[in-house]
Protein backbone atom coordinates (compact mmCIF):
# COMPACT_ATOMS: atom_id res chain seq x y z
CA UNK A 1 0.00 0.00 0.00
CA UNK A 2 1.50 3.05 -0.92
CA UNK A 3 -1.62 5.27 -0.13
CA UNK A 4 -3.32 5.73 2.94
CA UNK A 5 -6.32 3.17 3.29
CA UNK A 6 -9.06 4.97 5.82
CA UNK A 7 -11.54 1.96 7.00
CA UNK A 8 -14.72 4.00 7.55
CA UNK A 9 -18.75 4.75 7.41
CA UNK A 10 -20.33 8.57 5.79
CA UNK A 11 -21.18 10.36 8.37
CA UNK A 12 -19.17 8.23 11.29
CA UNK A 13 -16.29 8.78 13.32
CA UNK A 14 -13.65 8.21 9.99
CA UNK A 15 -14.74 11.61 9.11
CA UNK A 16 -12.63 13.35 11.28
CA UNK A 17 -9.59 11.62 9.93
CA UNK A 18 -10.52 11.80 5.80
CA UNK A 19 -11.49 15.72 6.37
CA UNK A 20 -7.82 15.73 8.05
CA UNK A 21 -6.47 13.56 4.51
CA UNK A 22 -8.20 15.78 2.84
CA UNK A 23 -7.32 19.18 4.45
CA UNK A 24 -3.52 18.06 4.11
CA UNK A 25 -4.01 17.08 0.25
CA UNK A 26 -2.99 13.60 0.89
CA UNK A 27 -4.10 10.42 -1.19
CA UNK A 28 -6.49 7.72 0.37
CA UNK A 29 -8.79 5.11 -0.94
CA UNK A 30 -11.64 4.87 1.44
CA UNK A 31 -12.95 1.59 2.09
CA UNK A 32 -16.25 0.99 3.43
CA UNK A 33 -16.79 -1.14 6.59
CA UNK A 34 -20.78 -1.54 7.08
CA UNK A 35 -22.64 -0.64 9.94
CA UNK A 36 -21.17 -2.08 12.94
CA UNK A 37 -23.85 -1.95 14.87
CA UNK A 38 -26.19 -4.21 13.03
CA UNK A 39 -23.59 -6.81 10.88
CA UNK A 40 -21.59 -8.94 12.72
CA UNK A 41 -19.94 -9.89 9.66
CA UNK A 42 -18.84 -5.84 9.52
CA UNK A 43 -17.33 -5.75 12.90
CA UNK A 44 -15.77 -9.38 12.84
CA UNK A 45 -14.03 -8.00 9.40
CA UNK A 46 -13.06 -4.80 11.34
CA UNK A 47 -11.78 -6.94 14.25
CA UNK A 48 -8.85 -8.54 11.39
CA UNK A 49 -7.17 -4.88 11.48
CA UNK A 50 -8.07 -3.23 14.29
CA UNK A 51 -9.43 -5.54 17.46
CA UNK A 52 -11.82 -2.73 19.00
CA UNK A 53 -13.92 -2.82 15.46
CA UNK A 54 -14.11 0.73 15.55
CA UNK A 55 -13.59 3.32 12.91
CA UNK A 56 -11.54 5.61 11.81
CA UNK A 57 -8.89 2.67 11.56
CA UNK A 58 -6.05 3.87 9.12
CA UNK A 59 -3.59 1.80 7.25
CA UNK A 60 -0.57 3.96 6.58
CA UNK A 61 1.44 3.51 3.54
CA UNK A 62 3.93 0.89 4.12
CA UNK A 63 0.74 -1.24 5.93
CA UNK A 64 1.00 0.04 9.83
CA UNK A 65 -2.16 0.28 11.39
CA UNK A 66 -3.26 3.20 13.08
CA UNK A 67 -6.05 3.73 15.16
CA UNK A 68 -7.67 6.45 17.72
CA UNK A 69 -8.27 9.78 16.40
CA UNK A 70 -6.83 11.65 18.66
CA UNK A 71 -3.16 9.96 17.76
CA UNK A 72 -4.28 9.87 13.94
CA UNK A 73 -4.56 13.61 14.67
CA UNK A 74 -0.66 14.54 16.45
CA UNK A 75 0.55 11.81 13.80
CA UNK A 76 -0.66 13.54 10.40
CA UNK A 77 0.53 17.23 11.60
CA UNK A 78 3.77 15.35 12.51
CA UNK A 79 4.01 13.41 9.05
CA UNK A 80 2.90 16.20 6.75
CA UNK A 81 5.06 18.86 9.09
CA UNK A 82 1.94 21.07 8.31
CA UNK A 83 0.82 23.17 11.55
CA UNK A 84 -2.44 24.27 10.08
CA UNK A 85 -4.65 21.86 12.19
CA UNK A 86 -2.86 20.96 15.08
CA UNK A 87 -0.68 23.82 17.19
CA UNK A 88 3.35 23.21 17.82
CA UNK A 89 5.56 22.80 20.72
CA UNK A 90 5.85 26.24 21.31
CA UNK A 91 2.85 27.76 20.20
CA UNK A 92 0.89 29.32 22.62
CA UNK A 93 -2.07 27.82 21.45
CA UNK A 94 -0.79 24.16 22.31
CA UNK A 95 -1.55 23.43 25.41
CA UNK A 96 -5.18 24.40 25.74
CA UNK A 97 -5.11 22.32 22.27
CA UNK A 98 -3.98 19.31 23.77
CA UNK A 99 -5.95 19.51 26.55
CA UNK A 100 -9.55 20.08 24.75
CA UNK A 101 -8.47 17.19 22.23
CA UNK A 102 -7.79 14.57 24.62
CA UNK A 103 -10.99 15.86 26.93
CA UNK A 104 -12.92 15.53 23.70
CA UNK A 105 -11.85 11.84 22.60
CA UNK A 106 -11.46 10.96 27.02
CA UNK A 107 -14.65 12.20 27.96
CA UNK A 108 -16.96 12.90 25.23
CA UNK A 109 -16.42 10.36 22.30
CA UNK A 110 -17.03 7.61 25.22
CA UNK A 111 -20.32 9.10 25.46
CA UNK A 112 -21.37 7.70 21.89
CA UNK A 113 -19.47 4.66 22.68
CA UNK A 114 -21.89 3.50 25.31
CA UNK A 115 -25.18 5.31 23.82
CA UNK A 116 -24.70 3.70 20.70
CA UNK A 117 -25.92 0.51 21.72
CA UNK A 118 -26.32 0.39 25.35
CA UNK A 119 -27.62 -3.54 25.25
CA UNK A 120 -23.72 -3.97 24.86
CA UNK A 121 -22.85 -2.55 28.57
CA UNK A 122 -26.49 -3.32 30.10
CA UNK A 123 -27.87 -6.68 30.14
CA UNK A 124 -31.00 -5.67 31.74
CA UNK A 125 -33.50 -4.73 28.86
CA UNK A 126 -35.71 -2.12 31.25
CA UNK A 127 -32.60 -0.09 32.26
CA UNK A 128 -31.02 0.33 28.91
CA UNK A 129 -33.37 3.51 28.10
CA UNK A 130 -32.72 5.13 31.36
CA UNK A 131 -28.75 4.24 31.04
CA UNK A 132 -28.99 5.70 27.32
CA UNK A 133 -31.07 8.96 28.88
CA UNK A 134 -28.23 9.47 31.61
CA UNK A 135 -25.66 8.93 29.30
CA UNK A 136 -27.06 11.58 26.81
CA UNK A 137 -27.44 13.95 29.66
CA UNK A 138 -23.90 13.78 30.73
CA UNK A 139 -23.24 14.36 27.32
CA UNK A 140 -25.43 17.35 27.31
CA UNK A 141 -23.29 18.42 30.58
CA UNK A 142 -19.48 17.81 28.58
CA UNK A 143 -20.84 20.05 25.82
CA UNK A 144 -21.74 23.07 28.20
CA UNK A 145 -18.34 22.37 29.37
CA UNK A 146 -16.75 23.51 26.45
CA UNK A 147 -19.19 25.89 25.24
CA UNK A 148 -17.56 28.07 28.11
CA UNK A 149 -14.13 27.44 27.24
CA UNK A 150 -14.89 27.77 23.24
CA UNK A 151 -13.40 30.76 21.56
CA UNK A 152 -14.77 32.55 18.58
CA UNK A 153 -14.80 32.28 15.42
CA UNK A 154 -12.92 28.72 16.37
CA UNK A 155 -12.41 26.86 19.39
CA UNK A 156 -8.78 28.32 19.92
CA UNK A 157 -10.07 31.73 18.91
CA UNK A 158 -8.21 32.80 16.12
CA UNK A 159 -6.70 29.73 14.91
CA UNK A 160 -8.69 27.08 13.06
CA UNK A 161 -7.58 23.44 14.59
CA UNK A 162 -8.40 20.11 14.13
CA UNK A 163 -10.35 20.77 17.74
CA UNK A 164 -13.18 22.55 15.40
CA UNK A 165 -13.46 18.96 13.29
CA UNK A 166 -14.25 17.43 16.24
CA UNK A 167 -16.95 19.78 16.89
CA UNK A 168 -18.41 20.06 13.36
CA UNK A 169 -18.33 16.25 13.51
CA UNK A 170 -19.47 15.28 17.02
CA UNK A 171 -22.57 17.91 16.52
CA UNK A 172 -23.97 16.44 14.14
CA UNK A 173 -24.73 12.51 16.32
CA UNK A 174 -26.15 13.83 19.63
CA UNK A 175 -27.55 15.58 20.82
CA UNK A 176 -27.63 17.11 17.03
CA UNK A 177 -27.55 20.37 15.90
CA UNK A 178 -30.76 22.40 16.85
CA UNK A 179 -29.76 21.35 20.58
CA UNK A 180 -26.46 22.89 19.72
CA UNK A 181 -27.91 25.86 18.43
CA UNK A 182 -30.35 26.24 21.61
CA UNK A 183 -27.64 25.51 24.33
CA UNK A 184 -24.13 25.83 23.11
CA UNK A 185 -23.87 28.84 20.25
CA UNK A 186 -20.34 29.09 19.94
CA UNK A 187 -20.39 25.13 19.29
CA UNK A 188 -23.00 25.82 16.71
CA UNK A 189 -20.96 28.44 14.74
CA UNK A 190 -17.66 26.58 14.68
CA UNK A 191 -19.50 23.52 13.60
CA UNK A 192 -21.56 25.57 10.44
CA UNK A 193 -18.33 27.48 9.65
CA UNK A 194 -15.80 24.49 9.48
CA UNK A 195 -19.13 22.63 7.60
CA UNK A 196 -18.68 25.98 5.25
CA UNK A 197 -15.11 25.94 4.72
CA UNK A 198 -14.07 25.75 1.08
CA UNK A 199 -11.41 23.18 1.81
CA UNK A 200 -14.08 20.34 3.04
CA UNK A 201 -17.11 20.88 1.89
CA UNK A 202 -16.69 18.47 -0.72
CA UNK A 203 -16.09 15.88 2.16
CA UNK A 204 -18.54 16.79 4.50
CA UNK A 205 -20.84 17.03 2.21
CA UNK A 206 -20.31 12.69 1.05
CA UNK A 207 -20.72 12.41 4.71
CA UNK A 208 -23.91 13.52 4.97
CA UNK A 209 -25.98 12.88 8.47
CA UNK A 210 -29.20 14.42 9.32
CA UNK A 211 -29.48 16.67 11.96
N1 LIG B 1 -11.48 6.53 20.71
C1 LIG B 1 -11.86 6.28 19.33
C2 LIG B 1 -13.38 6.18 19.24
C3 LIG B 1 -13.84 5.75 17.87
C4 LIG B 1 -15.30 5.33 17.86
O1 LIG B 1 -15.91 5.09 18.90
N2 LIG B 1 -15.88 5.21 16.66
C5 LIG B 1 -17.24 4.75 16.52
C6 LIG B 1 -17.88 5.29 15.26
S1 LIG B 1 -18.23 6.99 15.37
C7 LIG B 1 -17.24 3.25 16.38
O2 LIG B 1 -16.47 2.72 15.62
N3 LIG B 1 -18.10 2.58 17.13
C8 LIG B 1 -18.22 1.16 17.09
C9 LIG B 1 -17.97 0.56 18.44
O3 LIG B 1 -17.64 1.29 19.40
O4 LIG B 1 -18.13 -0.66 18.54
C10 LIG B 1 -11.31 7.40 18.45
O5 LIG B 1 -11.16 8.54 18.95
O6 LIG B 1 -10.97 7.14 17.29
Amino acid sequence: MTTFRLYGEPGWGSVIVETQLEWYGLDFEFQRVGNLFESAGAREKLETVNPLAQIPTLEMPGGKIMTESAAITLLLAEMTGDDSLVPVPGDAARAAFLRWLVFVVANVYPTYTYADDPARFVPVDSARKPFEDTVLAYARKLYKQLEDVAGVPWFLGERFSALDIYVCAMSRWRPKRPWFAEHAPKLHAIAEATQDLEKLRAVWARNTLTG
